[in-house]
């Protein structure tokens, strides 16, 4: 071996070997965050925990994607994390009345949390400020969803009084109480008969527990050709308008418009034959996820606290312009 290249070794050698001080000092401040979401097998959390992972290779830190479907599976992911060394999570709860559970065992742990979608609400019943949220202003986005139904039923020259309105909601959930208000409340404004408007509560918040809420109140007004549906997100949507379909109504008869605008969406308008499942307010869980990830890393890196409350918007997206709408969002 030449002296040449000892001596470029050598050189590499202690380049290398500062670059690992380097990757030390970054070892002793690894960041790890858990991503732990109330139904992972949903397309919008999918996403979600994908757009962490994402940000997260962008910036250096790593997130572990876990569910959490009960309070049970919540409190053995955050020991579950605590063991691996993560210093925080973001969370979207099974249930917001498990916010001082939770609060309590990261604390233990000395971890730092942030809430996504669904916000912790205190024993008080009051939303649980101390924890930083982020999440959709439900109220307003419900209301697009009624003016979407108005217009719709507009477009089909419907007389509201001829219509029943399938109100599939979930009222334990503030977030979900305030997009279905926000959308009866247009409704009403806009001339549509309160006395058509029939309640199905669903236990969850996915596709067959709609599905089940909705069966019974479809069956209980068939006097009723025409429908619209509206819930607090898509799924419920689609369990409402599976529901019309075993009844025997046809897509014509049906307008159902959801919230999120996430793969379930897209299966729906990708399908050749339009089903009454007209629109959905679409809300970038692309950013949810990554905002919330890098708000995190933010407080455990720099101690920066995240705002205690960040509402995002939304737009509506029909079988028209699904495809724009989507790559608009990063979807
Ligand atoms: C809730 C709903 C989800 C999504 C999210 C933003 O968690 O269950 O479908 O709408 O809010």
């Amino acid at each position: 071996m030449s002296m040449t290249t000892t001596f470029t070794r050598m050189a590499l050698s202690a380049s290398l070997a500062l670059g690992t001080v380097g990757a030390a000092q970054a070892a002793d401040e690894d960041v790890k965050m858990g991503f732990i979401v109330k139904k992972p097998e949903q397309a919008w959390f999918i996403n979600e925990q994908d757009a962490a992972t994402q940000v997260g290779e962008e910036l250096g830190f790593s997130v572990v994607r876990l569910g959490g479907e009960d309070g049970q599976e919540v409190l053995s992911a955050i020991d579950n994390l605590n063991s691996q060394g993560a210093q925080g999570f973001v969370i979207c709860p099974p249930d917001v009345r498990l916010g001082p559970a939770i609060m309590n065992r990261a604390n233990e742990y000395g971890m730092k949390v942030v809430t996504v979608d669904d916000r912790f609400v205190g024993g008080d019943g009051e939303p649980m400020e101390e924890v930083p949220h982020l999440g959709m202003s439900g109220y307003k986005i419900g209301q697009q969803v009624g003016e979407a139904l108005v217009a719709e039923m507009g477009a089909r020259g419907w007389d509201p009084q001829e219509v029943a309105a399938l109100r599939i909601t979930n009222n334990e959930l503030p977030t979900a109480k305030a997009r279905t208000d926000g959308a009866t409340d247009v409704l009403l404004e806009l001339g549509f008969p309160e006395e058509n408007v029939f309640d199905a509560p669903q236990q969850n918040t996915d596709t067959s527990s709609a599905f089940s809420a909705a069966s019974p109140v479809i069956s209980q007004h068939e006097e009723f050709d025409h429908w619209i549906i509206y819930a607090l997100n898509e799924e419920s949507v689609l369990g409402g308008v599976r529901a019309t379909e075993q009844y025997g109504l046809e897509a014509e008869d049906v307008i159902g418009v959801g919230i999120n605008g996430s793969g379930a969406a897209f299966a729906e308008f990708s399908r050749e034959n339009p089903t009454g499942f007209h629109g959905t307010v679409a809300v970038s869980s692309t950013k949810h996820g990554r905002e919330t990830a890098e708000n995190l890393y933010r407080w455990i890196t720099e101690g920066e606290k995240p705002p205690a409350n960040t509402e995002t918007s939304g737009t509506l997206m029909t079988r028209d312009n699904w495809q724009d709408v989507r790559d608009q969002l990063g979807l």
